[in-house]
């Protein structure tokens, strides 16, 4: 850790643009000391210590939760704010109808005006940090001021932070700068500005994750997929898995999922014990960020080096792999404690313990109707406790992507497994991904809500231009994934799921990565290729039959309804809808008849 930004007694830069813009930022915000990140463990230590002692974070058991920490919010602030993120490019046209938009001078102005002085009396944390692996091609370097020891902190867990970016740095002017600032923690002063076209974000007013831990959401998706844009690649809202045959060959695949359809769930899941011998292995729970390799193949990298995942509903069924991940060197926040330093959530258990505090720090008794834990409460792990961390996360050149699928929660119409015709159709399947509003989400239940490739919340310009570019990628790849839908919360009848989801996705899995291999058949619908009786494996899967065809099965009256919703969706998005995808939409519905 170094106290001074002054160029001849840094020792961990020589960046000149670097340490200049450091400057005016600190200039502009008039904090008590600025001190730059190194990354060390010491540094970890020390930055513990400052926010216990601040009362941020409060130690939990260490006998049971050895390096676990808890932080509580503020209760105004526990989630990302849409309609408080901007993006601020020259035109609105370029940001895009599903984009708020702000004009970039104005935002300067406006956010300039609240960090000015923001930051007296307080601590200016400059964090370097390194998105993908250390020497990768792909990765890239942002520099986070914050003057949230929390933030620089997660931060820590969550990308390659301190020396390690500095150095992958060098003397190049071209990193991300960041700025945020906790001001009041008031939601009338919160916004988060993206500038794509100056490399820059500013976020004020917040200290939720998705807010402030700017590599995530704000550089590595919507900063991402503006720069994947004008370079020629993709920043993708997905989890990178490898499946491992008992044979030991590798095949990966990137799925994208809305929110609350169990991502890192199938990031990190355990096989049924039908299949004894395979293996997935992890390499990334929420981004990939994917180009096309010297050897034609689309090849992937995880930015991330943590996960920031929801806690509620992760137990020992649904993810145990997670709850190795997280029993040590977490950061908590907004759970439930024990009496004993222990953590709890919604879901961890069947029976909540006795003598609970809730996530505001008040008692929590047995049968409230308030939840102990907030349903957004959240776990930040190095990836590096996974036990299923993928060999592969760490290599510069990343992992071969042999299928991409795109999956929702939908109680009917979409089948559990389909693969698109062509590239063109796998890209109008990730365009009309939608997923139903959830119980956990204040609104109405059940609604789909469109969200083209997940990426609704994160892409950083106009939603049909990136369509576009993702139509455009397949002439850049020569030997293109497969493209695959799933929906592994389709409904019968009487309101039960139809598939039993969690390691029984393993599966659909194998179907589709023997798809993508060209090892097996198919049955050609309508809609596109769904396996054909016997081509799923489902020995020792104590289902009915019966459950398994109308979870698979095609319903010609829900499509109809369906395709009418996408093009009131496809409406929405104007005129830079490709063309290609609204022809596609009207192949498939007059096939229908
Ligand atoms: C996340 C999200 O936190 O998608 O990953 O909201
Ligand atoms: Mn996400």
């Amino acid at each position: 850790m170094i106290a001074k930004s002054n160029l001849d007694q840094n020792p961990l830069t020589k960046n000149e643009a670097l340490i200049a813009w450091v400057d005016e930022m600190a200039k502009l915000c008039k904090p008590d000391r600025v001190v730059w990140c190194d990354g060390s463990e010491q540094e970890k230590r020390s930055l513990t210590e400052e926010a216990v002692a601040k009362g941020i974070l409060t130690p939990l058991n260490q006998q049971k939760l050895p390096g676990c920490y808890l932080h509580r919010s503020n209760p105004n602030d526990v989630a990302r704010v849409e309609h408080l993120t901007f993006i601020c490019t020259k035109t609105r046209e370029a940001a895009g109808p599903t984009n708020h938009w702000m004009e970039p001078q104005e935002a300067y102005q406006k956010l300039g005006k609240l960090y000015d002085g923001s930051m007296k009396g307080r601590t200016m944390y400059v964090v370097p940090y390194l998105m993908g692996p250390v020497g990768s091609p792909y990765s890239k370097v942002g520099i986070e001021l914050t003057d949230s020891v929390y933030v620089a902190l997660n931060m820590r867990i969550m990308t390659r932070m301190g020396r390690v970016a500095l150095e992958q740095l060098g003397g190049r002017g071209d990193f991300n700068r960041g700025l945020h600032a906790m001001l009041d923690c008031n939601p009338d002063r919160r916004f988060i500005c993206h500038f794509p076209e100056d490399n820059t974000i500013w976020s004020v007013g917040s200290g939720y994750g998705g807010n402030v831990l700017l590599g995530k959401k704000c550089l590595a998706l919507r900063i991402g997929s503006y720069l994947g844009k004008t370079e020629g690649w993709l920043a993708e809202h997905m989890l990178i898995l490898g499946v491992e045959s008992p044979e030991g060959q590798m095949s990966y695949v990137a799925a994208a999922f809305p929110s609350a359809c169990g991502k890192t769930n199938f990031a990190m899941m355990i096989p049924p014990k039908r299949f004894d011998g395979w293996k997935i292995w992890t390499v990334g729970d929420d981004i990939a960020w994917m180009r096309v390799g010297p050897d034609g193949r689309l090849w992937a990298v995880n930015p991330e080096a943590g996960y920031f995942g929801v806690a509620p509903g992760t137990n020992e069924k649904s993810n145990p792999n997670a709850m190795r991940t997280i029993s040590r060197d977490t950061i908590y926040t907004n759970v439930a404690v024990t009496p004993d330093g222990d953590v709890w959530w919604e879901g961890k258990s069947k029976e909540p313990p006795d003598g609970l505090t809730d996530w505001q720090g008040r008692p929590w008794k047995k049968g409230s109707a308030e939840k102990a834990a907030h349903p957004n409460s959240r776990f930040t792990s190095p990836m590096t406790n996974n036990p299923v961390l993928s060999k592969q996360a760490d290599d510069p050149q990343g992992v071969p992507i042999s299928a991409i699928i795109f999956g929702g929660r939908r109680s009917s119409t979409v089948p559990l497994v389909l693969q698109s015709f062509n590239w063109t159709h796998g890209v109008f399947l990730g365009a009309t991904l939608g997923s139903e509003t959830t119980a956990a989400a204040t609104g109405k239940v059940g609604v789909v809500r469109r969200d083209p490739m997940a990426m609704l919340p994160f892409c950083g310009y106009d939603m049909g231009e990136y369509l576009g570019h993702w139509l455009g990628m397949q002439s850049k790849i020569p030997y293109p994934p497969k493209i695959f839908q799933v929906n592994w919360f389709r409904q019968g009848k009487d309101g039960k799921f139809l598939w039993p989801g969690y390691g029984e996705n393993m599966r659909v899995l194998k179907w589709i990565i023997d798809r993508a291999h060209g090892r097996v058949g198919g049955q050609e619908t309508l809609l596109g290729w769904v396996p054909k009786a016997g081509d799923l494996d489902l020995s020792g899967l104590s289902i009915p039959a019966e459950a398994v065809d109308e979870a698979t099965s095609i319903d010609v009256a829900a499509w109809k309804a369906e395709f009418e919703s996408q093009q009131e969706f496809f409406d929405q998005l104007g005129r830079t809808l490709p063309r290609p995808l609204a022809l596609q939409r009207e192949l498939l519905m007059s096939r229908l008849g």
